[in-house]
């Protein structure tokens, strides 16, 4: 495994808050000068004779000027976040003084880090293995409740641990078959056929639940687009409006109203929603700008993750209802069926009129069941198995590998069903032990880690 240890000298300086004005800013050093250089700067004691995870409040001077007041932090090798001496400077949130300190630690001999490379000193260091570094990442850009407590649950190392046990089973059964190698002359079997096939069968349960985590993980990280579709009038752009609590897309009683798609962002407990208002799909229309909105709408219906099909009850029969179902089935089967202007004929009415269909009776007009519908919503992604304390797969990169460890766990099973010599078996299980590694990055290579840090911002 090569690592590069070369840029491993240098000591790197970034600021570690957002760059813009705020209360304070954060200037981070790491490497094995960082005490010096803040040293030099810092004449209000001589840090060198501070203990580690203490704070110290001075003037940051350059050439006899003083550049700011600042806190101090010092956190020495090893216990820091990258593993080296780190030094924190606390400063005002001037960017211009933000700069100039970061200037000054330059000009001592620090290094401008580059995006990611605190973090991938971490993982170096054995501070954090690629999981979690990835979930730092996560937890950074997350914007909803979801995916933050997702990234934060991996960063403690959820996922890793789900790895690890999976790892050491699979490395315990393969030494037992080297093992039984070494004495192949004697015939013997170390290795207990039967239990080691449990363990597979449980690993790719594990795995498979992984797998299936993704999608979910990708909506907690993405968000889910719901496409509201209808025919004209039915009340799309209403509850579009009502769903967001404010006057968004325009509303008339003249069919045909919204020609153009209309998106808009949610968050309902915690999840993104990408709602998308369309124009209401009807099968003559001679307005060539309400056809090309018509052409539209039957694409979203195809993309989107959900689909809200909503009806009047008043209007639309129960035979229209049902037909609109068949084709749904079809086009998208995650639909949820909205019956809409409840308030004109009562709920109980409007049930009895649909009964046999599994539909969420709203008005909104009048705002009525909203809620309500908001749950059905949010149950339909989760399918009630969301448990963000739950190992859920956020990473493409994961995933793929993933796939390749469930592929390889299946073909370990079907070698054992088949009695292959245990040489072969071995082989197998080494090819799944590459690829649960390569997720944690025990055996890494360098482009993976490479692409890996530079996703992340500069101060990581
Ligand atoms: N009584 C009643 N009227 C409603 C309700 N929701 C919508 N409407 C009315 O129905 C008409 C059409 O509403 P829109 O929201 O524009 O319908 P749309 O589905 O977006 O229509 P297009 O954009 O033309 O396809 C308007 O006059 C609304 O005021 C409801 O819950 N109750
Ligand atoms: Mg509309």
């Amino acid at each position: 495994m090569s690592i590069h240890i070369s840029r491993w000298d240098d000591t790197i300086v970034a600021l570690a808050t957002p760059s813009g004005i705020g209360a304070i800013g954060v200037i981070r050093l790491s490497g094995s000068r960082s005490i010096d250089i803040v040293n030099e700067l810092f004449p209000s004691k001589d840090l060198h004779l501070q203990n580690s995870h203490t704070i110290h409040v001075g003037f940051i001077r350059k050439n006899d000027t003083d550049i700011d007041e600042v806190i101090v932090s010092l956190y020495k090798n090893p216990k820091s976040y990258t593993g080296e001496d780190v030094v924190e400077i606390s400063c005002h949130g001037s960017p211009f003084v933000q700069q100039q300190v970061i200037q000054a630690c330059i000009g001592k001999g620090a290094r401008l880090a580059k995006a990611g490379e605190f973090t991938q000193r971490a993982f170096l260091n054995g501070k954090l293995d690629l999981t979690q570094a990835e979930a730092v990442a996560d937890l950074i850009s997350s914007n909803t409740a979801a995916s933050q407590k997702t990234a934060l649950h991996n960063i403690r190392g959820g996922f890793s641990q789900v790895l690890k046990q999976l790892r050491e089973n699979l490395i315990q059964f393969s030494a037992l078959i080297e093992l039984e190698l070494d004495f192949s002359q004697e015939d013997v079997e170390f290795a207990d056929r039967t239990k080691f096939h449990e363990l597979v069968d449980s690993a790719s349960i594990v795995t498979k639940q992984l797998l299936q985590s993704f999608q979910l993980g990708n909506v907690i990280k993405n968000g889910v687009s719901v496409a509201i579709i209808g025919k004209p009038n039915a009340g799309k752009s209403t509850l579009l409006n009502a769903l967001l609590n404010e006057n968004r897309a325009i509303v008339s009683e003249i069919a045909g109203t919204t020609r153009d798609t209309i998106e808009e962002v949610i968050n309902i407990d915690g999840i993104l929603f990408r709602l998308i208002d369309t124009a209401g799909i009807r099968d003559h229309s001679t307005d060539v700008i309400e056809l090309i909105g018509i052409e539209k709408s039957r694409e979203k219906i195809k993309q989107s993750d959900e689909l809200i099909y909503i009806f009047d009850v008043n209007t639309e029969t129960l035979g229209e209802v049902e037909a609109a179902v068949a084709l749904l089935r079809e086009a998208n089967p995650n639909y949820l069926l909205v019956g809409n202007k409840t308030d004109t004929i009562g709920q109980e009415k409007a049930a009895q009129k649909f009964s046999g269909e599994d539909i969420v009776f709203i008005s909104a007009k009048d705002e009525l069941n909203i809620n309500l519908l908001k749950e059905r919503l949010v149950d339909k992604v989760i399918q009630g198995n969301i448990n963000t304390e739950n190992t859920i797969i956020t990473n493409a990169r994961h995933y793929a590998a993933l796939k390749e460890v469930n592929t390889s766990l299946s073909d370990i099973k079907t070698g054992l069903d088949n009695n292959i010599p245990g040489d072969l078996l071995a082989l197998d299980i080494r090819r799944c032990l590459q690829y649960i590694s390569e997720i944690t990055g025990d055996i890494s290579n360098e482009d993976i880690l490479d692409f890996i840090f530079s996703k992340f911002c500069i101060g990581k």
